[in-house]
């Protein structure tokens, strides 16, 4: 990680411009829109992510649909991943599973990074214990001019979805996600998961036309499916730059910050919360911050009261319990918890999540549990 300190005076001025910048105007929204109807408008994540100090903190998991509750496993079967993501009825019901169960302060859409690559009609499957595997990977300025351009008419089994559990959720918010233009553009390059996203951060430097190319169409496909996701009745968007971590600041503001900024961009108008998260962001929490987002994501990596302090106290945060913390006992669970929400009172709010997904054998009841001593805990500064 290179880098001048996240905290110099210039950083602080960027922060702070950004944050006043910050839209809140939700009149572009349809008229049966939970934010305009009022169902979803003073709900604890929606008031949390504005900035705003809550009752009780607001709590939902990353990946909290999945293969840790059983009534998950029941439903899916073995229907492969993508088929479930473009099933309305099936994704619906696998959205409100870990809401009805555990009593989260929002529902996820169960859906996956790739899907409006899928749509668009790039070759991929969702591999069981793998993850996203391309057909033909791009990695020459050919392979990108020959990407497709996405229908927006073919989000409509997403758009179906989403609708379908909104109608359920009542006063709960529901997320839509995304995934950042990086985190996208290094599964198309690399053709699957990887570690150190080698080909990527090469082709970056070699052919940066290319690359630019490249980043803009994931920054297009991931705002339209965003959008997609927001007129349909989510409340709040998180976009995720999972494998942004491995880039230097200065790669990261040189290739990336303007294509995630252009996502955000793509969705400013709608006025609807948007959350930036990554792992192992410390370094970049300020340039992540300054591409657009009202609040910032952290992983388990960075306490919550440094996150705040390097974004100069300007924006809610969400995080940062350390999965592995699941599997240690409720006793060092709860003070590992208490000490995470003691870090996270400095921020303007604080929405309480894991500093990543949700392990595949985690026991569901942990998270229940946890959920309710998330929900008992007395309200920061009260
Ligand atoms: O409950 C929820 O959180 C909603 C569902 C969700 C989300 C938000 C899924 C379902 N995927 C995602 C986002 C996603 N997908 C990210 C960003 C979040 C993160 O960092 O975890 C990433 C990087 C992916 C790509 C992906 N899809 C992976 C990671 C692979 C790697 O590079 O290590 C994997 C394993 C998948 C498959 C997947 N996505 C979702 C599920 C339930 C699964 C498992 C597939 C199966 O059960 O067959």
């Amino acid at each position: 990680m290179s880098g001048a300190p996240a905290s110099g005076a210039r950083d602080n001025d960027r922060v702070m411009d950004h944050a006043k910048s910050a839209p809140r105007d939700t009149s572009a929204l349809p008229a049966g829109h939970p934010l305009v109807t009022g169902r979803t408008t003073d709900a604890p994540l929606i008031q949390a992510l504005r900035a705003r100090q809550t009752a009780t903190r607001p709590v939902w998991f990353m990946r909290q649909a999945g293969r840790s509750l059983p009534e998950y496993r029941r439903a899916r079967g073995t229907i492969p991943m993508l088929d479930a993501c473009l099933n309305p009825e099936l994704a619906a019901e696998l959205t409100l599973q870990p809401v009805r169960r555990h009593h989260t302060d929002a529902a996820i859409l169960f859906s996956d990074i790739m899907v409006p690559i899928a749509l668009a009609g790039v070759g991929v499957t969702i591999e069981a214990g793998i993850g996203p595997v391309v057909d033909s990977p791009v990695r020459t300025a050919h392979d990108v001019v020959r990407l497709p351009h996405l229908d927006p008419e073919a989000l409509a089994p997403v758009v179906a979805a989403v609708r379908l559990a909104v109608r359920e959720l009542g006063s709960t918010p529901l997320i839509g996600f995304a995934g950042a233009p990086y985190t996208l553009a290094s599964y198309l390059v690399e053709g699957g998961p990887s570690r150190d996203q080698l080909r990527t951060r090469a082709m970056m430097h070699a052919d940066p036309a290319a690359w630019h190319a490249l980043a803009a169409w994931t920054a297009a496909v991931s705002a339209a499916f965003l959008r997609a996701q927001i007129l349909a009745g989510a409340s709040a968007v998180q976009l995720f730059d999972s494998w942004v971590g491995g880039l230097s600041r200065a790669d990261y503001r040189r290739f990336v910050q303007e294509h995630s900024a252009a996502v955000f961009g793509g969705v400013a108008d709608l006025g609807v919360p948007r959350v930036h998260f990554g792992l192992g962001t410390a370094e970049l929490l300020v340039d992540m911050a300054e591409a657009g987002a009202d609040a910032m994501g952290v992983d388990h990596r960075l306490g919550l009261d440094e996150a705040n302090e390097r974004l100069c106290g300007r924006y809610p945060l969400q995080g940062n319990i350390d999965p592995a913390l699941l599997f240690a006992g409720e006793r060092a669970l709860a003070a590992h918890a208490r000490e995470v929400m003691a870090a996270g009172a400095q921020a303007p709010a604080h929405v309480v999540n894991l500093g990543h997904g949700v392990p595949p054998d985690t026991d569901p009841g942990v998270l229940t549990w946890l959920v309710d001593l998330v929900h008992a805990e007395p309200p920061a500064g009260g």
